[in-house]
């Protein structure tokens, strides 16, 4: 290769560079305007768009350099060729005169080139200045939007704070309406136009209160007085199941169990079947049932609740629906309602009542006392378990054991479709484990689901021998019967009694009377053997005979013998005659009781026979 030929080369090369490095500047002055726009676009752009830049330029500059000493060194390297050529007094032709017009044409450029260079170099530091002026600025509004960022977030916090206090307010607000509205249909709720409840209600109270005030205060004579509180308890059960119509003569079965088990699932299982339009009681996934509900058969569905008063008040579908716990939570409903009372023309409810109850959670001592009272009415339990929750938990146990063991106890696996057949049977197996672990009397485990065909529990529910009215109105006939034979027998003792004293106390008047009378004679004897005489020239003078005097002497003594046994005689006289006279105080007594008890038990007598007369059999 020829000095010519790379001079070319070297120059086009050269040439090559400086013309990229012309267009660079408005490459670069173009970003760097896109650059000033997007800073005021985003910050955080603007920095890095200005990094680039700078990084860019000086790759740029470092190449350019790197070239610029590449053909600084090729210059050098030519021109001690050209010089050794010269000096060996070689020819200098036209080309080489040239050449050296290009060389100095070259070192102009690289002259100017170096300009350029420094130009840029001048330009980069303008633009490091700017950089880091804007990114001071870039800071300064990075802190601003960091303090608005954080006053965005306690902003937002605040509203989302202020906003769940809203929600809060308003559930407060709307549950508070509810229960504010139920105490009202409470309040104002109409007897229920039942004349039967009403009659019954009414004779049945007359019965008890004869039992409990006349019968009881007259039977009061005897020592052991039959009508004590355990019989009155007695008569007063047997008055509530005759006005209870939804549980006379039926099978109570009471639902019991921790919330959410599904009680009143079964109960809507069972009024759905055959009637899928059936009224349904509020079920929910939290705590719900508020007040024991019973479900039995009537003409029509109806819906009522009990007062603790007994008195029997109709209220409408709607207002039962709207009864759960939460509504019910911060007031005191029991002095108002004691249970629901629901009645369906379902006819799997034929002779069966079924008592629903607020579940075990989280009140549960107050729930507990209320269900222990209201099951009291039940023939059978069904202890309702849910298949996720596993095991009967202790405190249930205790619940169980305590207060729910005077009747049949069932426990039902309930929700059953959630678990797998093996499952099922474990937990089975497991429940009556701890059953028998804690003494506890069950009938047996039944696996149910709402998903389930009802037969087998129907089956169960119908198999419930029902409690057994007491018999407390017989009873007490029987008892009034027994007590007036008693009392008369009494009476004719008495009077057998007051006649022997009366006897008694003749005879202490008879020798009370003799004894006066041997005096009277004595005296009278003695008398006989005084005589007063009337001498002539003497004073005058009583005189006893001397064979007489032995007379005198008998009657005085016979008087004083009788004259001392007189006390004796007054106190048998007078004891004889208290004891008469109380004899006859308690013939009188007992006469009394019987005239009152007889009253009593007319009344007795009347009422029963006006209500039922069947009732004495
Ligand atoms: N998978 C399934 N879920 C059920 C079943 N029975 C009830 N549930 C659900 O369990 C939840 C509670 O049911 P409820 O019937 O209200 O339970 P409860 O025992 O009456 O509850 P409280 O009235 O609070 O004592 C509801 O979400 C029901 O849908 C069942 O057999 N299977
Ligand atoms: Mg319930």
């Amino acid at each position: 290769m020829d000095y010519l030929t790379i001079i070319i080369a070297v120059v086009a090369l050269l040439l090559g560079a400086i013309l990229s490095f012309f267009f660079a500047p408005k490459i670069r002055k173009e970003k760097k305007l896109n650059t000033n726009q997007s800073l005021k676009d985003n910050s955080i752009q603007v920095k890095n768009s200005t990094s680039e830049d700078l990084f860019i330029l000086e790759n740029e500059i470092s190449k350019l350099k790197e070239e610029l000493t590449e053909s600084e060194a090729k210059i050098s390297e030519y021109e001690e060729e050209n010089k050794s050529i010269k000096t060996d007094g070689d020819i200098i032709s036209d080309s080489d005169q040239t050449s050296d017009e290009k060389l100095k044409e070259l070192d102009e450029e690289i002259t100017q080139l170096k300009d350029e260079i420094e130009d840029l170099e001048d330009e980069i530091s303008d633009l490091k200045k700017s950089n880091n002026r804007v990114k001071e600025e870039v800071s300064a509004l990075d802190e601003k939007v960091y303090v608005i960022e954080k006053e965005k977030r306690e902003i937002t916090e605040t509203y989302q704070q202020n906003l769940k206090k809203l929600e809060e307010t308003e559930n407060e607000n709307k549950v508070q309406k509810e229960s504010l509205s139920f105490v009202s249909d409470i309040l104002n709720a109409n007897n229920a136009v039942n004349e039967k409840f009403i009659e019954v209600a009414h004779k049945t109270w007359e019965i008890y209160s004869t039992i409990s005030n006349d019968l009881r205060y007259s039977l009061g004579y005897l020592e052991n007085n039959f009508i004590s509180d355990d019989f009155l308890e007695d008569c007063w059960n047997w008055r509530n199941q005759e006005v209870k119509t939804w549980i006379k003569d039926k099978r109570v079965v009471a639902i019991v169990g921790e919330f959410s088990a599904g009680k009143t699932s079964i109960v809507n299982r069972i009024l759905k079947q055959d009637d899928p339009n059936a009224v349904e009681l509020p079920v929910k996934s939290t705590e719900t049932t508020a007040i024991p509900t019973y479900i039995s058969k009537g003409i029509d569905f109806n819906c009522q609740f009990y007062s603790p008063s007994g008195d029997l008040k109709n209220i409408s579908v709607e207002s039962f629906q709207k009864v759960t716990k939460s509504v019910l939570d911060d007031i005191n409903i029991s002095s108002l309602v004691k249970y629901f009372v629901l009645s369906y023309s379902n006819k799997n409810l034929s002779d069966i009542s079924i008592l629903d109850t607020p579940g075990f959670g989280s009140n549960s001592d107050e729930i507990i006392s209320k269900t222990t009272e209201v099951v009291k009415e039940a023939d059978a339990l069904f202890w309702v378990v849910d298949a996720n929750t596993g095991e009967i938990n202790n405190s249930s146990m205790n619940v169980i054991k305590e207060n729910l063991q005077k009747v049949p106890l069932y426990i039902i696996i309930n929700k059953s479709d959630t678990k797998s057949q093996n499952d099922l049977n474990d937990l089975k197996t497991k429940i009556e484990e701890t059953l028998n672990k804690n003494c506890i009397n069950y009938q047996e485990v039944i696996l149910f689901s709402h998903k389930y065909e009802i037969d087998e529990l129907m089956g169960i529910l119908n198999g419930i021998a029902p409690k057994k009215s007491p018999k407390v109105i017989s009873r007490v006939n029987e008892e009034i019967n027994r007590t007036l034979k008693i009392s008369k027998a009494s009476l004719n003792k008495l009077n057998k009694e007051t006649i022997d004293l009366n006897y008694d106390v003749d005879d202490s008047i008879s020798i009370l009377e003799q004894t006066i009378q041997n005096i009277g004679h004595s005296l009278e004897d003695m008398d006989d053997v005084i005589s007063f005489e009337y001498p002539l020239f003497s004073k005058n003078y009583y005189k006893i005979k001397e064979s007489d005097y032995g007379r005198f002497e008998k009657g005085m003594s016979q008087i004083i013998e009788s004259t001392n046994s007189l006390p004796d005689n007054i106190n048998e006289f007078r004891s004889n005659s208290e004891n008469y006279s109380m004899k006859i105080d308690e013939t009188n007594e007992i006469k009394h009781y019987i005239d009152y008890l007889s009253k009593s038990r007319k009344t007795f007598m009347e009422l029963v026979n006006a209500y039922n007369p069947k009732l004495l059999n």
